[in-house]
């Protein structure tokens, strides 16, 4: 099939998404590859951007003065640029850090809330050294283990505020808010995207303030990824996802793309083509782990899975009847209309 409209998407992961299988219960099961490694895998493997930690780039940046930081910056840049490479984003990594402990921009401890600014502000110089104008934020702590420890409204306010001060610590960036309920937290202040488009709109400039989905988020919320799409997409403010799988209520999985329920990947695809997702230069973002029983060598097979799966699902997108779909929806035959999306799934 071949139109000129068609959107041709593009890639993306996060050098984090090939790794050496630690979980909690147990140690590393493979050796790592180098970030200069990682980076000669991505095209190879289909892929034309990456996701990046600040300190992905600048490695220990806590310690690094402001010039030591660009410097490094540069360097990155030109090994992705050398390998025809992108960044698509920059996320500020506040959940490591002592300071950060009880969550960064919603911590009680002022000084703390203040770190975080501080490097925040410091992922954005290395965005734009490394011509990204994209920031994400992950609020991986922004919540509690119990409801009383801190106060749920003012948290909001912090949020805004810390949106607000990068905001306009650079008028070009644009701030994507990546929702999810739990995990590391029991509770997270912004579980979910509607949450965040809530954020966008009162801060001080909503046109620059959007959304980034997770499927496996939107799950472990137990809200189906395509709707919270559809919701962002009606929006105008869905500008990137990470795409996964998650089997039921537990701790995030991170599986590969349809691993686990390919229908409501095949939706998640479907509302993306149908909304014109991509066409202004949005990323397809994958955020998958490798299985801890993978061996090294064959270690990166789930990012090309995930991507195959996509472009499967997105020819079963295209390839759906329209005029058959449209009969089914007007006799309000959803039977009919189930049936016919499986049969269509398993190439009847
Ligand atoms: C964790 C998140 C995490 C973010 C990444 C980019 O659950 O999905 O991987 O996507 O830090 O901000
Ligand atoms: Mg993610």
């Amino acid at each position: 099939m071949s139109n000129q409209n068609l959107t041709e998407y593009r890639f993306s992961f996060g050098p984090w998404n090939i790794h050496e299988g630690a979980d909690p219960f147990g140690p590393p099961v493979r050796d790592s590859f180098t970030f200069d490694e990682k980076v000669q895998f991505y095209r190879a493997l289909g892929f034309v951007g990456i996701q990046f930690h600040d300190d992905d780039i600048v490695p220990d940046i806590n310690d690094k003065t402001h010039a030591q930081l660009i410097q490094r910056t540069q360097t990155v840049k030109q090994l992705i640029t050398d390998h025809g490479l992108t960044a698509e984003i920059v996320a500020p990594r506040l959940w490591e850090d002592p300071r950060t402990i009880d969550g960064a921009y919603t911590s009680n401890n002022p000084s703390e809330r203040d770190y975080a600014i501080e490097r925040s502000k410091r992922c954005i110089d290395i965005a734009n050294e490394i011509e990204c104008r994209i920031i994400v934020l992950w609020l991986a702590r922004e919540g509690t283990y119990i409801r009383e420890a801190k106060n749920s409204a003012r948290a909001v306010g912090y949020l805004l505020d810390a949106i607000n001060t990068m905001l306009d610590y650079d008028p070009n960036i644009r701030i994507l808010i990546e929702p999810k309920p739990n995990e590391p937290m029991d509770q997270a202040y912004i579980p979910t995207i509607g949450h965040a488009i809530g954020l966008a709109y009162a801060s001080k400039a909503p046109e620059r303030v959007g959304g980034l989905i997770e499927s496996a988020h939107a799950i472990l919320a137990g809200l189906d990824p395509s709707d919270e799409m559809g919701y962002a997409l009606y929006h105008k403010k869905l500008w990137s996802v990470h795409l996964n799988d998650q089997n039921g209520l537990k701790f995030d999985e991170d599986k590969a793309f349809g691993s686990e329920n390919l229908r409501r990947a095949f939706n998640q695809v479907r509302v993306l083509e149908e909304n014109g997702y991509g066409k202004n230069g949005e990323f397809v973002g994958l955020d998958v782990k490798t299985m801890r029983t993978q061996p090294r060598e064959i270690s990166t097979k789930h990012l090309v899975h995930s991507r195959e799966t996509f472009l499967h699902l997105l020819e079963k997108a295209r390839t759906l009847e329209r005029a058959v779909e449209q009969q089914f929806i007007a006799a309000r035959d959803d039977e009919g209309l189930d049936f016919y999306i499986l049969e269509h799934l398993l190439g009847k």
